[in-house]
């Protein structure tokens, strides 16, 4: 059985649209995941030490592993576009985080998910609620949209895209 499976990008380093296509693509190419639709890119003020802006999306998948298999992937594929694991929240070439599986909270000792920063991001809470505003978060009891009203401002401002497949969204979903 499938499930929906949103995945976060981030990249700080380099050509961060181009670490984040590059990703795309390696995740379009796993046989067991379709890539249902890509937000927008954000540019986001670094969250943690100092070290460059970000840019962030969101990808939805429709994924026939089980989380964790799909960790090992995502991890396989950071390795693959040069992830060096130096500085926890450090500068990095591309980050891949499961934010959410639809319906399935994972509490492992090497996965939780939903991703436990994810409510306190706009970086990843932003892109997330264009693809999904009504996703209740499993924990908490709230949707994307309404944990995304209840944050306070940070630095994060929609992208202009040169190679990113922006979606074709409408502004107003609820
Ligand atoms: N792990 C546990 N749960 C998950 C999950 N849901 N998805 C474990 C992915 N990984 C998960 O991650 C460390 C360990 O987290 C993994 O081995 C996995 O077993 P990592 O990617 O190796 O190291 P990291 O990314 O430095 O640490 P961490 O805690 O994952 O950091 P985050 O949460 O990824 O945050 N600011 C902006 N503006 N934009 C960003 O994208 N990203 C970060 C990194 C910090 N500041 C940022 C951004
Ligand atoms: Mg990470």
């Amino acid at each position: 059985m499938s499930t929906i499976i949103y995945v976060g990008l981030g990249s700080n380093e380099g050509d961060r649209e181009a670490h984040l296509v590059a990703a795309l693509t390696a995740l379009s190419r796993i046989d067991a995941v379709a890539v249902l639709r890509c937000s927008s890119l954000f540019d986001s003020a670094p969250v943690g030490p100092p070290q460059p802006r970000y840019l962030n999306a969101v990808v939805a998948l429709d994924c026939d592993l089980s989380p964790q298999r799909l960790l090992v992937i995502l991890q396989q594929i950071e390795k693959d576009l040069g992830r060096r694991r130096e500085q926890h929240w450090g500068p990095r070439t591309i980050d891949l985080d499961i934010l959410f599986c639809e319906g399935q909270v994972v509490a492992d000792p090497h996965l939780q998910v939903p991703h436990l920063e994810l409510h306190k991001r706009r970086f990843a809470l932003e892109p997330l609620a264009e693809l999904s505003p009504a996703l209740l978060h499993p924990v908490l009891g709230m949707t994307v949209k309404e944990l995304l009203g209840k944050l306070a401002p940070q630095d994060v401002r929609r992208s202009e895209a040169t190679a990113w497949p922006e979606a074709s969204l409408p502004s107003n979903e609820t």
